[in-house]
């Protein structure tokens, strides 16, 4: 079965909770192999909002990439998401990091997640469960993209569970 790289973030609300509720969303698409600590960081790119709690999720499923894409905006919905402001704060936030070594670039989904390589808060909760993946665009390890990434942003991991 495929297997794909998700990451969850949230800045509104109650952050643990809606991650969680992402978590067993996304379990009936599939089977959840592993998830992440949850890690805070931050705002990344627009600064002046609340910092984020993210998690990765380890999860193999039969839908296909797109469909996958779907699911994740599906549960976004059923957290009350509202899209106004890109990067902009949100209840929760699922993207697509890895999807086995597929490359994607269509309007919709870019897989690998284009700014994967410059984002430490993606990349640290992604290194514990998948190390050694390949990041089929730059053909580096996540632990190498991770060792080479400007990020300054410090990712904390959050004693909750
Ligand atoms: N899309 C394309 N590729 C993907 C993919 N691999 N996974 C498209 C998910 N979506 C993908 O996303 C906009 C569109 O991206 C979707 O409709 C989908 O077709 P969105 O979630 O509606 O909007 P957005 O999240 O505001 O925009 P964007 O550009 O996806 O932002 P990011 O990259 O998700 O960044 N700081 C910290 N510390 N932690 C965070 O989690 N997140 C963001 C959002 C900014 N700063 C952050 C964090
Ligand atoms: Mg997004």
């Amino acid at each position: 079965m495929p297997t794909a790289y998700l990451l969850l973030g949230s800045n509104l609300g109650d952050r643990v909770s809606q991650l969680g509720f992402a978590v067993e969303q996304l379990a009936g698409t599939g089977h959840v192999v592993a998830v992440s600590g949850l890690y805070e960081t931050a705002a990344w790119g627009l600064e002046d909002q609340p910092p984020f709690l993210n998690q990765a999720v380890q999860l193999e499923t039969t839908l296909l990439p797109e469909q996958l894409l779907d699911a994740c905006q599906q549960v976004e919905t059923q957290a009350q998401r509202r899209r106004d402001l890109r990067w902009g704060p949100r209840t929760l936030d699922v993207d697509i990091l890895l999807y086995d070594n597929l490359i994607i670039d269509t309007l919709r989904l870019q897989v690998p997640h284009p700014r994967l390589p410059e984002r430490r808060f993606a990349l640290v909760p992604l290194a514990e469960l998948a190390a050694s993946a390949v990041h089929p665009g730059s053909m580096k390890t996540v632990a190498e993209l991770l060792a080479g990434c400007p990020d300054t942003l410090e990712v904390v991991r959050i004693e909750n569970q």
